[in-house]
């Protein structure tokens, strides 16, 4: 397909945000794969594998396309938010009713979102699951208002979407804060969005599996079982899933499987810093979320920091300590610029040395700890390397002002996205492409990086703390 083609047909021209797009193939490739993956309201992260919306993917989804199409980029964040519980989750899949039952597990009849999540304020229009997904919304909301401050406020597009998103993290911070200590915990390991974590074994260990006769698995119609988790795991994800549901979704004490995850949490306290810049944008005070988000910070440090490890660790908040288990989950909250320079140099070091390998055995960064024990290059969540993770690395080593690594890690995520013919996860060391190919997230977060230049030192995170040449006046 020419690239005129790519750009007359369904992105029209009032779409293209930037005149003329670039006619480098690895651009037209991800334009191709977000034209192929658009369902005409929002994207899925594969046609295969994972044929409806899902959460977090639809938020960097958001944040490439935003390049292309801001108007789409809008649409796409408009869309989740449309399937937002009353309780002010944002449930991690909005299920396509033309797609059938079976065709991804578990469907709209295992979640009954409509029915037990009654009383939480599931929406009745639209089935979707109970669960949620690490908050990227507002971060991508306001990085997607900035692509075309215009049209945002022309179509009203913040003025929509912000309650919606301070009703989300609402949800987060008092509902979901299990520990008692600020944080947000997740009751399902689905929801952290790394689902086969090692970080996960301990917590999972203490659940029953659900029998494995009583469902079946449509992710091995697309994935070879020795890349995939378990039975034994999927029988856990399942029995946890089925006690939430048939508790009516309620957040109380009751969840067997309650951690406080690194990741989710930077991502929370990053979204917050958006939220107050969405607010000033608004015409109110983002004071109070900025303070808040600084403080979050802190209590980050304060219950997930190990310096021995010199890295952030999980803590199961009901077997009552930090997990021994190093994912790059840890490493995420290096997006964070309020992280004191010490805490910003250990995780650089640890980053760089031999537990994550980046500048030397690894080309990406692993989703798990080269040196522990369950490492498997290919198994997912175990070993493998993901975009959407070297991209945060990316985003937080370029805030810190180390843009030698953040460039070499920039190369290295389009070189591979490119031969990996955009892959849902590839091997660490060697690029490999796994899982899926023409993976939502893997286009879009190339999109973005084809936008950055070289030695940029401005992240494109948007809040006050991530725009590093950005001089305030936050609070209009
Ligand atoms: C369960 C869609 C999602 C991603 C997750 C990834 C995988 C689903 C699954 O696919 O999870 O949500 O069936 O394994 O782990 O991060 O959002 O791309």
């Amino acid at each position: 397909m020419d690239r005129t083609a790519l750009f007359t047909s369904r992105f029209t021209e009032h779409d293209v945000a930037y005149d003329p797009p670039p006619a480098d193939p690895l651009h037209v490739g991800a334009v191709r794969v977000l034209e192929a993956n658009w369902t005409g309201t929002s994207t899925v992260p594969s046609r295969g594998l994972y044929p409806h919306q899902w959460s977090w993917d639809s938020a960097f989804i958001a944040i490439g396309l935003r390049h292309l199409s801001p108007l789409r980029a809008q649409t796409e964040l408009e869309t989740l938010l449309t399937a937002q519980w009353a309780d002010g989750r944002i449930p991690h899949i909005v299920f396509n009713p033309s797609v059938p039952l079976d065709a991804y597990f578990p469907s709209p009849d295992f979640w009954r979102s409509s029915t037990a999540g009654r009383a939480a304020g599931a929406p009745r229009t639209v089935q979707t699951s109970g669960i949620v997904q690490p908050p990227v919304h507002a971060l991508a909301a306001w990085l997607v208002h900035q692509a075309d401050p215009g049209l945002s406020r022309a179509r009203g597009f913040l003025t929509r979407i912000y309650p919606r998103l301070a009703a989300w993290h609402r949800y987060l911070l008092h509902r979901r804060d299990l520990g008692g200590a600020g944080l947000a915990s997740v009751v399902h390991p689905w929801e952290q969005g790394m689902d086969n974590s090692p970080c996960w074994d301990a917590p999972l260990a203490r659940v029953t599996p659900a029998p494995a006769r009583s469902f079946r698995r449509a992710d091995l119609d697309h994935g070879a079982p020795e890349d995939r988790p378990t039975d034994t795991d999927y029988g856990r994800y399942v029995r946890l899933a089925t006690e939430y549901r048939d508790g009516g979704y309620n957040d109380g004490d009751g969840a067997q499987f309650a951690v406080e995850d690194p990741a989710f949490n930077a991502l929370l306290i990053a979204s917050e810093h958006a939220l107050a810049r969405i607010a000033a944008e608004l015409g109110a005070t983002g004071t109070a979320r900025h303070a808040r988000a600084e403080r979050l910070t802190r209590v980050l440090r304060e219950r997930l920091w190990d310096p021995a490890a010199g890295m952030f660790l999980c803590r199961d908040v009901r077997g009552g300590g930090l997990i021994p288990e190093r994912s790059v989950s840890g490493l995420v909250p290096l997006l964070l610029p309020d992280l004191p320079r010490e805490t910003v140099a250990a995780l650089v070091r640890t980053a760089y040395g031999p537990h994550f390998g980046l500048g030397g055995a690894t080309r990406l960064a692993p989703s798990y700890d080269l040196l522990g024990e369950e490492f498997d290059p290919h198994r997912y969540w175990r070993g493998p390397a993901w975009f959407n993770t070297s991209w945060l690395l990316e985003r937080g080593l370029r805030t810190h002002g180390e843009l030698d690594r953040a460039d070499a890690l920039r190369r290295a995520f389009l070189d591979i996205a490119q031969t990996s013919r955009f892959a849902e996860y590839v091997d660490p060391f060697t690029g490999e492409a796994c899982g899926a190919t023409g993976f939502g997230w893997t286009a879009a977060l190339t999109l973005d990086l084809l936008h950055t230049r070289p030695g940029d030192q401005v992240s494109t995170a948007g809040s006050r703390t991530f725009e590093m040449s950005d001089k305030g006046g936050d609070d209009a």
